[in-house]
């Protein structure tokens, strides 16, 4: 028994010797390299995705304010009509005082002309002469700026003469209409105020018959087209009964 415990005794310090010399040393060099390695990676990947962040921010404002104002100041430049119109604003610009192809009572107009650079809406204005014409016209009546419209006695073009109407007023001679005398006469454009917008006064002698009168192109103002001389016969033919006159177009020059 003696002899037995101390080869175990021997052998178990022996083994204690080798046994814990050889354990020791190995546990600390396998658990420090490990935490070293992991605790280092996360670390740099972190600054990297702060940085494309920062990033499209600061492109993201720059296109958007570009885009946006050329859009919107495009549609904004539509003149506003005006009700109130200045004289001058409309002038008369061609008149077609004594057709032959129909009766005066069909076959009459007169054109307008708008010299402003707005449109004109003359609903309620009163187209008279200074005895006993007078006619109210009824809108819609809105002319374009630089452009024409042509009061007619009748609008249907397959009985006036084949005349191309924007507008129409009561053929009616002395009171409660308006004519277009083949003898001394006048043609006034006035505001529901009263205020005169233009006036012309012609006579006999101003017109040829079947022919539209127009006034040369350079004289379309209230006081040129007081004169004879800017005044001609028209040359062009518009309407498709065939006299002459250039009804919601340019006049043919005078001179
Ligand atoms: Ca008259
Ligand atoms: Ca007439
Ligand atoms: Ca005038
Ligand atoms: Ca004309």
């Amino acid at each position: 028994m003696r002899i037995a415990s101390l080869v175990v005794l021997s052998l178990a310090v022996g083994c204690s010797e080798y046994g814990v010399s050889n354990l020791t040393p190995l546990e600390p060099e396998v658990e420090a390299e490990v935490p070293d390695v992991v605790e280092d990676e996360p670390v740099p990947e972190a600054p990297t995705q702060q940085e494309p962040e920062s990033d499209p921010p600061a492109q993201q404002p720059e296109p958007d304010p570009d885009p946006e104002p050329e859009s919107d100041p495009e549609p904004e430049p539509l003149p506003p009509v005006v009700t109130i119109a200045q004289p001058g604003d409309l002038v008369f610009s061609e008149l077609m005082i004594n057709p032959e192809v129909v009766s005066d009572d069909m076959g009459e107009w007169v054109e307008l002309y708008n010299t402003a650079s707005y449109p004109i809406d003359v609903s309620g204005y009163t187209f008279h002469d200074l005895d006993y014409d007078s006619w109210e016209l009824s809108g819609p009546f809105i002319v374009p700026p630089g452009g024409y419209y042509v009061l007619c006695a009748e609008t249907d073009a397959s009985l006036n003469g084949g005349v191309p109407c924007d507008g129409w007023f009561q053929r009616v001679s002395l009171g409660g209409g308006l004519a277009l005398a083949n003898v001394p006469d006048e043609v006034v454009l006035s505001r529901p105020d009263g205020v005169e917008i233009d006036r012309l006064e012609y006579d006999e002698t101003w017109f040829t018959n079947g022919v539209a009168i127009g006034v040369d192109p350079s004289a379309l103002d209230e006081d040129g087209n007081d004169d004879l001389d800017a005044w001609c016969d028209q040359v062009s033919v518009v309407s498709t009964g065939g006299e002459p006159g250039t009804p919601g177009q340019a006049n043919d020059p005078c001179w």
